[in-house]
């Protein structure tokens, strides 16, 4: 099956944690700090694999991790950095967060490389904590955490042109005629099972980007059919053309069958009408009845500022070139940059957000202070060491809590509570 969306699970390295070591020397019985840093846990980056045209490789795979940093060593030694992971996806693959939806990052243009999630940074080792008062240092920092997120990958073609219409309508015999594609065709309807690229050369070292897509059919909007799912891949083109059966090779009509499909992409998404449109009426070949009545008729309703009606035959190629020539026409008219979403999520701000603190005055008019990383840094600080409490003091600083406390009124001598721990502030 064609994959154009899938649900994994990512997840950075965490940091290698900093050693605690003191030097050993034959006849030295207290050698200083010598623990290393622990390595960088490895990012996770993501890549557009040109050669790739569906993300068949996270469907069968839930979980991808990069590697943790190594933890410090004795002898100064730096634990390893984790190594990164690079995932490959096709051009046009759009990353989200998958509860909110929100785009973290469009492979697209010039986002070839993306690091979506940083690994934690590594821990120092204890020699960096060693003052001249606290020459045997116990504290190494910790590597920071990885981050896990649950992301969607949806792939969104980057076309310039999208080609709609009934199934059968001829937009395979069309994209074969054209370009350097090779569709399956078939006088049975579904015949087209997922989007298909080509390259339309327009004969003046220009071209542009056509995509194919199943066929459509009423209620495509809500998922009848094949053509919702992929109704998304032309969400990007700027120009449609939509085939129509001119002959009613299927005893369809024609004005029907517009009228429908218009519906359906307006039904998905008002934007898709307000591209630029070409009804192309097909078959004119196999009409049967007069074609210059059925173009008319077709004309008389649908012609616009922003629609052009063209009649055709894909099969005897009668008006393709005519065609060709009108969509790179009112493409040259338009900005030729590909749409890039922008980035609505970013995964650093997420961590920051869940690890955050708070300060709340309670009724005894302490100052209560909370949050999971200050609960992460009593557990490891020994405030009864005074390395341990310069550490605690300059945390309490760096983190904003004492400037959050001061815009909350505190006062030299007022009580803060931080998980049983009980002090009085002293600036
Ligand atoms: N006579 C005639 N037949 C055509 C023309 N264009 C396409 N056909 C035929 O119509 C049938 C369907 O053509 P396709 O190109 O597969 O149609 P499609 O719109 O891609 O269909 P789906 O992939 O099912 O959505 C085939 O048997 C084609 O040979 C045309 O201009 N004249
Ligand atoms: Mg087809």
């Amino acid at each position: 099956m064609f994959a154009d969306r899938a649900k994994i699970i990512i997840r950075s390295g965490k940091g290698g944690d900093g050693h605690v070591s003191f030097r050993r020397e034959k006849y030295v019985p207290n050698g200083g700090p010598d623990g290393g840093d622990g390595g960088k846990g490895g990012d996770v980056i993501f890549e557009i694999d040109k050669g790739a045209s569906a993300l068949s490789d996270y469907r069968h795979k839930r979980k991808f991790s990069a590697t943790p940093g190594e933890e410090g060593k004795k002898r100064n030694c730096h634990g390893k950095n984790g190594e990164d992971l690079i995932l490959k996806v096709p051009e046009g693959t759009v990353i989200k967060e998958a509860k909110s939806g929100k785009v973290i990052a469009d492979m697209s243009g010039e986002n070839s490389h993306v690091i979506v999630l940083e690994g934690g940074r590594g821990g120092l080792g204890n020699q960096h904590y060693a003052t001249s008062t606290m020459q045997a240092p116990k504290y190494a920092q910790p590597g920071g955490e990885g981050i896990e997120l649950e992301v969607l990958l949806e792939l969104k073609v980057l076309a310039d042109v999208g080609l709609v219409g009934f199934p059968n309508a001829g937009k395979s015999t069309l994209l074969s005629r054209v370009s350097n594609a090779k569709p399956e065709i078939a006088s049975y309807p579904f015949t087209t099972l997922h989007p298909i690229l080509g390259v339309v050369d327009t004969g003046d070292g220009k071209g542009f980007v056509m995509a194919d897509i199943p066929g459509l059919i009423e209620g495509a909007a809500d998922g009848v059919g094949l053509g919702h799912e992929f109704l998304r891949h032309i969400e990007r083109t700027k120009v449609l053309v939509h085939m129509v059966d001119g002959a009613s090779v299927d005893g369809r009509d024609p004005v029907e069958d517009i009228e429908a499909i218009q519906k359906e992409l307006f039904r998905y998404s008002e934007n898709l009408l307000k591209k630029p449109q070409i009804i192309c009426v097909n078959k004119l070949d196999a009409c049967t009845e007069d074609a210059d009545e059925i173009i008319e008729k077709i004309r008389d309703r649908y012609e616009k500022d922003s629609t052009k009606v063209m009649p055709l035959s894909a099969v005897s190629g009668q008006g393709v070139n005519e065609l060709i020539r009108e969509i790179a026409k009112l493409l040259s008219e338009m900005d030729d940059a590909p749409y890039v979403y922008e980035q609505e999520y970013d995964p650093k701000e997420h961590v920051f957000e869940e690890e955050a603190f708070t300060v709340t005055v309670n009724s005894d008019g302490e100052f209560v202070v909370e949050g999971p990383k200050i609960e992460k840094m009593l557990g490891y600080t020994n405030l009864e060491s005074e390395k341990g409490f310069l550490f605690f003091q300059k945390f309490i600083r760096e983190q904003g809590i004492e400037a959050e406390m001061k815009k909350l009124g505190i006062n030299e001598g007022d009580t803060v509570r931080m998980y049983g721990l009980v002090f009085e502030y002293y600036e």
